[in-house]
């Protein structure tokens, strides 16, 4: 941006905060995959009226802009390529007080995840999305990417969690979506085409959540198991157990070697195995207990499983839990990741996981593969990493190389490119994996109506 347009924007925004320097744009440039890009001027608005005004100033002036919130997206979906103006919302972080009775809260978007969390928890409520990335990740972007998590057997993706939405058009109209209807049968449903939109139709800057009751008890299991097809037939039992399921995770042996290295910690399970799966359910009466403990006992006799521990007290399930959130962070440590965010349908997920590791084995390359992820929605998670320390371009090809044969297996399993994590840039070449031509036809026409400068986080999701 020339300085007399910085000029500009400075007095059009005195209550906004504006960064020029090299690290604040290289910083709110990237997301956590660290894919190239680097703002060309960060902007920090204070209010709905600030972000209003800098759109429309990027509107008239043709300046690309990027919306920007935690940044712990996995898709390059915030990826400043072009050196556009990130608008980060950081600084817009209230959060109203809950309305118990339509079990309801407002905030803004740049409410992180953990500490929306906190607030409905003091009002006996929750919002149930929970990621891995919570304490960083902000309501704004958890909701322009449609979130997922740990928890969608359950609750379903963050789209069911939401009543009303504001949002600032390029052209700076602020809109009012559904004004925290529960009921609102009128036409289209603009609020769920901004849910998952990425930020390439408007930015989110207010949101009215859906809340409910958290768990009454909830008890923690944690196996380890020697093959995918146990992971299935356990699946199958924990559908038939006697409590409501929340989340059904599950890792390799791998990720968990990795993840005990950087908690400098041990797993308290006595006989590892190659896989790993965490299970969190919810009983809700006293005599629960002993139909637990008898559910239990048959899965040990059944040897599904080659061990497991149950985690009750919320210190020890906060430990197993650990194991399972920080595997990104301990991968993240190791250099270069390329990451796969994938869904099948679930009852094929098992035959699908072990055709995707014989493809690994049967290629033989120079990189190490980590599984793990959400069994329980078929969405298993294949990170790579330079293990050998390839040069990167050698790393790249090498991981294309696995790659190009395991798309079309995908393909051949119906599945999705990208489960939860988006499209940004980063899966865009392989939307018509999981899109039609048809949808992509409309997307653009979607797009152009909304955008018709294309300004507003391009390149995102479809050229
Ligand atoms: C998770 O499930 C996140 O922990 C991140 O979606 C997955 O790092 C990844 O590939
Ligand atoms: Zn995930």
């Amino acid at each position: 941006m020339t300085e007399e347009l910085l000029k500009k924007l400075r007095a059009a925004v005195p209550s906004a905060i504006i960064l020029t320097s090299d690290d604040d744009c290289t910083n709110y440039g990237m997301d956590w995959t660290r894919t190239p890009g680097k703002a060309g001027v960060v902007v920090l608005p204070s209010s709905t009226q600030d972000v209003s005004v800098v759109l429309r100033f990027c509107n008239e002036n043709k300046i690309a802009v990027i919306p920007s919130g935690g940044r712990t997206g996995l898709a390059g979906g915030v990826t400043a390529t072009r050196g556009e103006l990130a608008i980060n919302m950081s600084r817009m972080n209230r959060l109203d007080p809950v309305d118990l009775l339509g079990r309801t809260v407002r905030v803004q978007a740049g409410v992180t995840t953990q500490s929306l969390h906190e607030h409905c928890e003091r009002a006996g409520l929750t919002w149930p999305i929970d990621l891995a990335s919570k304490g960083t990740s902000q309501i704004g972007g958890n909701l322009a990417t449609n979130a997922g998590g740990v928890r969608v057997i359950r609750y379903g993706m963050a789209r069911r969690w939401v009543s009303a939405i504001q949002a600032v058009l390029i052209s700076g109209e602020v809109i009012e979506l559904n004004q925290g209807l529960e009921k609102n049968n009128t036409g289209y449903d603009l609020l769920q085409l901004l849910i998952g939109s990425e930020g390439t139709l408007a930015i989110i800057t207010e949101a009215t959540l859906k809340l409910t009751v958290p768990p009454i008890h909830s008890h923690v299991f944690f196996f380890s198991l020697s093959h995918y097809k146990a992971l299935e037939n356990l699946y199958e039992k924990v559908r038939r157990g006697p409590f409501t399921l929340t989340s059904f995770e599950f890792f390799s042996d791998k990720c968990l070697q990795k993840v005990e290295a950087k908690l400098q910690k041990k797993s308290r399970l006595e006989k590892p195995s190659r896989f790993y799966a965490l299970i969190d359910v919810e009983t809700t009466s006293e005599n629960a207990q002993s139909k637990v403990d008898g559910w239990l006992e048959d899965l040990m006799a059944d040897e599904i499983v080659v061990d497991g521990l149950i985690a009750d007290a919320s210190e020890s399930q906060k430990e197993v839990w650990a194991l399972r959130e920080s595997i990104t962070e301990s991968l993240q440590m190791s250099g270069a990741v390329r990451k796969y965010d994938l869904c099948v349908p679930v009852k094929k997920a098992a035959d699908f996981l072990d055709e995707a590791q014989a493809l690994f084995e049967k290629l033989n390359l120079p990189i190490e593969l980590y599984v793990f992820g959400h069994f329980g929605d078929g969405s298993p998670h294949l990170n790579f990493l330079n293990a050998q320390n390839l040069p990167i371009e050698d790393f790249h090809r090498e991981v294309n190389r696995y790659e190009s044969e395991l798309y079309p297996l995908l393909k051949a399993y119906s599945g999705s490119v990208s489960a939860e994590h988006g499209v940004g840039i980063l899966k865009k070449n392989w939307v018509l994996f999981s899109r039609t031509p048809q949808e992509l036809r409309l997307y653009k026409a979607v797009k152009q109506v909304f955008d018709p400068n294309g300004i507003l986080n391009p390149g995102k999701i479809i050229d």
